[in-house]
């Protein structure tokens, strides 16, 4: 079973941390609405979407998949690159507290999970505004036990690494060329995003499906040419945050037996 934890999204989210974009106006109902349909699109895949307790007070705290590294063997609880966002990841580590032995970063490092792609035993960061050399070093000391091994990636005027790609199908990767170098990813197939929707290289593999935002026309057709089959989902309101369709969860592969949960190998 896959769980994906989910945070609510919150009253403040206008007063989000923003990078490279302006600010503009967020329609908060509008958000939730997006956001609910995001988690029936993840049960609808076979989900179990566990929401968190909210974080109100935090703008941020939609943007869960910053707060956890999740591997079969371990969780790792980060600490976010932005000040403002390190309170987060209390309540993630004890929703994945049940299912995982837990790890965590520590001081100075920091680290974000929208800064991690796994792709089998390779784990990509990216040397990010928010992910520090030594938030890079702290998660490969942590996960070489298991086989890990962990490249850094440089990256350019994008905020995370999954903003620039992620993998769409197995050992299949949708990138921006512009933010991210392809060559990077050696051996590994690249589908290229539309150069006019250089956000399009944020998307959620789950089974055999990929959630992608719904605005993407154009890289959404690139995909499905290639044989991805794509869900798309409305995500206007959290783009306006610097966020995507990754950023809104944390998903803990488990299999239940009759002791109780157990993580997969
Ligand atoms: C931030 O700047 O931290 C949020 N406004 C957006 C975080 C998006 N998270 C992600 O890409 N993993």
């Amino acid at each position: 079973m896959l769980v994906a934890l989910t945070r609510a999204v919150s009253p403040t989210l206008d007063r989000c941390e923003l990078t490279h974009l302006e600010r503009q106006p967020i329609d908060l109902a509008l958000a939730r609405a997006q956001h609910s349909a995001y988690e029936r699109c993840l049960q609808e895949l076979g989900c179990e979407v566990q929401r968190v307790a909210p974080a109100p007070d935090h703008p941020d705290a939609v943007f869960i998949e910053d707060t956890a590294v999740v591997v079969p063997e371990l969780a790792v609880v980060t600490r976010p690159g932005a000040p403002s966002r390190r309170a987060e990841t209390a309540v993630v580590a004890s929703a994945l507290a049940v299912y995982r032995e837990l790890a965590a970063i520590e001081a100075p490092a920091t680290l974000d999970g929208g800064d991690v792609l796994r792709v089998g035993r390779a784990i990509y960061v990216g040397r990010s505004a928010r992910s520090n050399a030594a938030g890079m070093a702290q998660l490969g000391r942590l996960l070489a036990p298991f086989g890990y091994t962990v490249h850094g990636v440089a990256l350019t005027d994008c905020l995370h690494l999954k903003t620039a790609v992620t993998e769409v199908a197995e050992d299949t990767l949708l990138v921006n060329p512009d933010w991210v170098n392809p060559a990077v990813f050696n051996g590994l197939e690249i589908i290229q995003v539309d150069r006019s929707e250089p956000f399009a290289a944020n998307a959620l593999r789950i089974g055999d499906a990929t959630i992608h935002a719904a605005s993407w026309q154009r890289t959404r057709e690139k995909l499905e040419h290639r044989g991805v089959r794509v869900v798309p989902v409305d995500a206007s309101e959290i783009a306006k945050a610097e966020g995507g369709v990754t950023c809104c969860s944390v998903l803990v592969q488990v299999l239940r037996d009759e002791t109780g949960i157990t993580p997969l190998a």
